[in-house]
């Protein structure tokens, strides 16, 4: 892709600001403008009701996109512990409830482990990215990293369950991980490069 200057408009669709960031810096580079729902104002917000994350994103996608002209892309993504048949999954925001936040929503999942020994411990995160422009969907992405749920949490960065979720290959936890390296193994730095190689070579053809 030669030029820099085109600014291609692209709606990122998620009211998480931890995400809105990791998009961000998975797409920097590539000619576009990246919008949130707020740089839009768009303040009707998505009732998730899908079974799964990809049906959600895809579900995302197609709500988000009927708001604007611009290309837009949705995510929906969680965490799956296997002894725990794959809970929280596509609950994984509101675990806790509705009203629950990341502390609250740690707190449950450690207390539904607190007989499991590490060993047990095994979890995945998944992400599915869907672009999507007016009412349509053009392409998903998706990815996952494996490890381990920790008995207590360490770490500051990133957001949701980081602290507790331990990646065997670093030793640490994703909270303990600058932004750069979470992305390196990242279930959405996985699905950003799939999806930023398919818009290298695409870009132009989809807004015809
Ligand atoms: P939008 O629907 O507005 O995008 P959301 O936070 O409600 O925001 P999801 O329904 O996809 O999004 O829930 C994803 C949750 O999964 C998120 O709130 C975290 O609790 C968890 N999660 C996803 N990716 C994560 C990551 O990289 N690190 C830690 N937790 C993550």
């Amino acid at each position: 892709m030669k030029s820099k200057s085109i600014n291609i408009k692209l709606l990122v669709a998620t009211s998480n600001p931890g995400k809105l960031k990791e998009i961000r810096r998975g797409l920097k580079g590539l000619p576009l403008k990246i919008l949130g729902l707020e740089d839009e104002a768009i303040t009707a917000r998505y009732r998730e009701k899908g079974k799964t994350f990809m049906e959600n994103a895809k579900a995302k996608g197609l709500f988000y996109s009927q708001f604007t002209d611009y290309l837009t892309l949705a995510e929906d993504s969680g965490l799956e512990v296997e002894a725990l048949k794959g809970e929280p999954g596509v609950l994984s925001a509101r675990y806790a409830g509705y009203k629950a936040n990341d502390e609250k929503n740690i707190a449950k999942l450690l207390a539904r482990l607190k007989d499991f020994p590490l060993s047990k411990r095994k979890a995945r995160f998944v992400c599915c990215l869907c672009l999507a422009k007016q009412g349509k969907i053009l392409k998903c992405f998706r990815g996952e990293v494996r490890g381990w749920i920790i008995e207590e949490k360490r770490g500051h960065y990133g957001f949701g369950y980081d602290p507790i979720f331990f990646y065997r290959p670093f030793n640490r936890t994703f909270a303990e991980l600058p932004p750069e390296k979470k992305n390196l193994v990242s279930h959405r730095g996985r699905a950003l490069r799939r999806l930023r190689r398919f818009l290298e070579k695409n870009l132009g053809r989809l807004l015809e």
